[in-house]
């Protein structure tokens, strides 16, 4: 992995120690967070480029301030691949990340008041979907749905919930569910209360233009997206208007755009809307395509084993790239599991599983996904010995909690896991195998 630093090594050794550190931290370990992944070389250097110095208040040829020849066409370059990529009329690349774009879309067409219906944050949704803790859920009047007994989507008591909150907005869009979402079911039901449709696909979006996720296009009036998840991208947003938006409002695009600048942002950060129109070049290939057919193919293999081996998967599986494992079954925490697998060098994250009994920091579940390790080159085969290793090393931190008899108070001390972790030989022989593997899939700087 080239980390780009002599300069950093010779002006602040400190940091470059530190940075030095976290590439070969990524270098040495299973990233398995679904919303992580690997950038191009390509894109890491725009990101890294001279155009960070640059201001562009506004939009191409209706900027505040002199010099930008470059930056217009740069911009435009970007909006241009946007559109294409995910056939829509108009792209937004300026929203700074994912909660500023859902912000800015809520603050577009959306007045303080009005009603939002989203997925619930512990069933999968996204904090910008409405949470009470969100300003999604404190300066509008959020609806949260939920998912059904066996984790999936509900849509008629989603219908039951819009006809009766009659919302302006439904937010179709997930970061934690592992099943595809059914667009044209939320079209049906969006159309009949006469909401506004997001569909936030930050998760699949690179799925999408992979052409291994069914596209929003036809059925939203706007999309919004994070680009650093499976569409490998520099850390940023964008936000989409469809044929469909502008339908509903012809003046949807412009509302969009000014609610990004002026009324949220102030300039955007051109680097990475340089990196965003690299990425979205790259994912528009066939070598792509099937990276995208193999994140999914990786998912539905570790799903199986991990299945096999007697773990619980919210909604039975996974057809994306993310699988949730509730493991109430193993009797487990979230946060135990999480910190054993990551002393093994397997990084993934707890998380809520639906109708989790336990506190959001402290929960039943763990959650995974293949974009990072397929951008590795790893395939099925390495799945089967992944799966094995995540199974070994939860049977053991189980064996060791069970042989001393350690409540759920006990378990939530951090000094109390730690020395259970410590303790677990599992632990130290999957590192090593894991480390072997890493070598062998090292880090490229392709897409
Ligand atoms: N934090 C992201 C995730 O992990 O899914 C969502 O923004």
């Amino acid at each position: 992995m080239k980390t780009y630093i002599p300069q950093i090594k010779k002006v602040d050794p400190e940091m470059a120690d530190l940075i030095k550190k976290e590439c070969k931290r990524q270098e040495e370990t299973l990233m398995m967070i679904p919303s992580e992944n690997i950038a191009s070389e390509a894109v890491q250097q725009a990101v890294g480029s001279c155009l960070g110095n640059k201001y562009a208040e506004g939009y191409p040829n209706k900027r505040y301030y002199q010099g930008q020849e470059y930056i217009d066409l740069i911009e435009n370059l970007t909006k241009e691949r946007a559109v294409k990529a995910f056939g829509v009329v108009h792209a937004n690349v300026q929203a700074l990340s994912g909660s500023p774009a859902n912000l800015a879309v809520y603050l577009g067409v959306l007045k303080p008041g009005d009603t939002i219906l989203g997925l619930d944050l512990s069933h999968g949704g996204h904090l910008t979907h409405g949470s009470k803790v969100s300003t999604s859920g404190i300066y509008y009047n959020s609806v949260a749905y939920i998912l059904n007994k066996e984790g999936k989507m509900d849509y008629e008591a989603i219908e039951k919930l819009a006809l009766k909150h009659k919302p302006q907005l439904i937010v179709a869009g997930i970061t934690a569910y592992p099943l595809k979402v059914n667009w044209s079911k939320f079209a049906k039901i969006a159309d009949k209360v006469g909401a506004y449709l997001m569909a936030d696909v930050a998760h699949l979006s690179g799925l999408i233009v992979a052409g291994v996720y069914p596209s929003p296009a036809p059925y939203a009036h706007i999309i919004t997206t994070t680009t650093h998840k499976t569409l490998r991208g520099p850390r940023g947003a964008m936000i989409m208007v469809t044929k469909k938006g502008i339908k509903k409002n012809p003046d949807l695009a412009k509302i969009i755009d000014s609610a990004v600048f002026p009324r949220l942002q102030g300039g955007p950060h051109i680097n990475t809307i340089a990196g965003i129109g690299i990425a979205l070049k790259e994912a528009m290939t066939t070598r792509f395509k099937k990276y995208g057919e193999q994140i999914i193919k990786n998912s539905q293999t570790l799903a199986k084993e991990l299945k096999n081996r007697g773990f619980h998967l919210v909604a039975g599986g996974s057809n994306t790239h993310l699988i949730l494992i509730d493991l109430k079954n193993k009797d487990v925490i979230g946060n135990l599991a999480a910190e054993a697998l990551e002393a093994a060098n397997i990084v993934l994250n707890r998380n809520s599983v639906p109708f989790d009994s336990n506190p959001p920091f402290y929960p039943s579940g763990i959650r995974m996904g293949t974009p990072g390790i397929t951008s590795r080159g790893m395939k099925e085969k390495e799945m089967i010995k992944i799966a094995t290793w995540i199974s070994d090393i939860i049977d053991d931190i189980v064996r060791i909690q069970d042989k001393q008899e350690l409540s759920f108070a006990q378990v939530k001390k951090s000094s109390v896991r730690k020395k259970i972790i410590a303790s677990s030989k599992t632990i130290k022989e999957v590192k090593k195998e894991v480390l072997k593997l890493c070598k062998k899939f090292p880090i490229q700087g392709e897409y």
